[in-house]
């Protein structure tokens, strides 16, 4: 029988089963065809094949994995490999906030590398809109990223405000929710689903970030309405680094979404650093503000990062 996988890690994983029944299974001795590859041999959303226990109808072993549609993925540490955060997904939600925790567009700017290099849509969710006091670096940053095509929502998950557009926004999708610990991933699927069986953690006062109260990837699935079709959200614990996953120095540039046209396009080629060199596309679209000065930096800062993880 095939199977999605909703949560688990190791080797036990709660399973719903196409029939909808929802089962433990086991993963026991057996080797797919991409282990060795991730950290984790499985994710959730993955889709795997199951035998139903003769014995016990709530446990099951999983015996075979689907092929995947595609994979989100991240890096924790250099010399790692990397972990596959959910399968099979329809959009990554990047979710921030201009206050308690800080605005980090770094954050975002990895996040979102990661979905486009998954091949994966994403959207921006900037929430506790209520903390919002006008903020010229926050506003620029985020229209930014609305100018290079990642729609962005403004909500406040306490008070349901924005939320209708965002509930629109997800109709009939899978998602998955990605941020650092205290942004209100939690909240927003609460304030989706107010049902919805799922822990909120309260802010460390001291450091003004979250406390890592989700600590497991796990799905919840909002009931549609008459408007809206049912969505599936992937909730995922805190993320505090995001290093590069499966990306090359090389390819960087051709997951950023501005940079990419002009790849090519510079005086000396491919062999531009983007850095000094004169008749440069990129440095030349950062002086005309076609690339944002704060993006260019991210992209200098990843392809450090990245040859620093390539010499290891
Ligand atoms: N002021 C304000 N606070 C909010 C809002 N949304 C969430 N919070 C608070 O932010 C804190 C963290 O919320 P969570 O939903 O647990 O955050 P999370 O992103 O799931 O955090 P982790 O599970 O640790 O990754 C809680 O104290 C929430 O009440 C909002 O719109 N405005
Ligand atoms: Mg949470
Ligand atoms: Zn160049």
């Amino acid at each position: 029988m095939i199977a999605t996988v909703l949560c688990g890690s190791r080797n036990i994983f709660t399973v719903a089963l196409d029939d909808a029944r929802i089962i433990e299974c086991r993963l026991k001795g057996k080797v797919f065809k991409d282990d060795g590859l991730y950290a984790n041999p499985l994710a959730v959303g993955d889709r795997v094949q199951v035998e139903c226990d003769k014995s016990d109808p709530d446990r099951g072993l999983i015996v075979g994995l689907e092929a995947r549609r595609n994979m989100l993925m991240r890096l924790k540490q250099r010399g790692q490999l990397p972990q596959l955060i959910s399968c099979n997904i329809d959009l990554v939600l990047c979710v921030t906030t201009p206050e308690q925790p800080p605005f980090r567009p770094r954050f975002l700017d990895r996040a979102l590398l990661q979905a486009d290099c998954a091949g994966i849509p994403a959207m921006l969710v900037c929430n506790k809109k209520d903390l919002f006091a006008e903020d010229l670096c926050i506003e620029s940053r985020l229209c930014d990223f609305q100018r290079l095509g990642y729609p962005v929502f403004r909500v406040c998950a306490l008070n349901g405000e924005g939320m209708d557009e965002l509930r629109a926004a997800l109709s009939g999708l899978c998602v998955t929710m990605l941020g650092q610990s205290g942004v209100g991933k939690s909240s927003i699927i609460k304030a989706l689903s107010p049902r919805a069986p799922i822990r909120i953690g309260a802010l460390n006062q001291k450091y003004d970030r979250g406390n890592h109260t989700t600590v497991m990837a796990s799905v919840f699935d909002i009931a549609g309405t008459e408007k809206h079709k049912s969505t599936r959200i992937i909730d995922t614990p805190g993320i505090r680094t995001l290093l590069p996953a499966g990306i090359s120095e090389e390819n960087l540039v051709y997951y950023l979404r501005e940079f990419a046209p002009l790849v090519g396009t510079c005086q000396f080629g491919l062999s531009c650093s983007h850095e000094h060199e004169s008749g440069c596309s990129i440095l030349d679209a950062l002086n005309e503000g076609a690339i944002h000065p704060d993006r260019y930096e991210s992209f200098l800062r990843i392809r450090d990062e990245l040859r620093f993880l390539r010499a290891y």
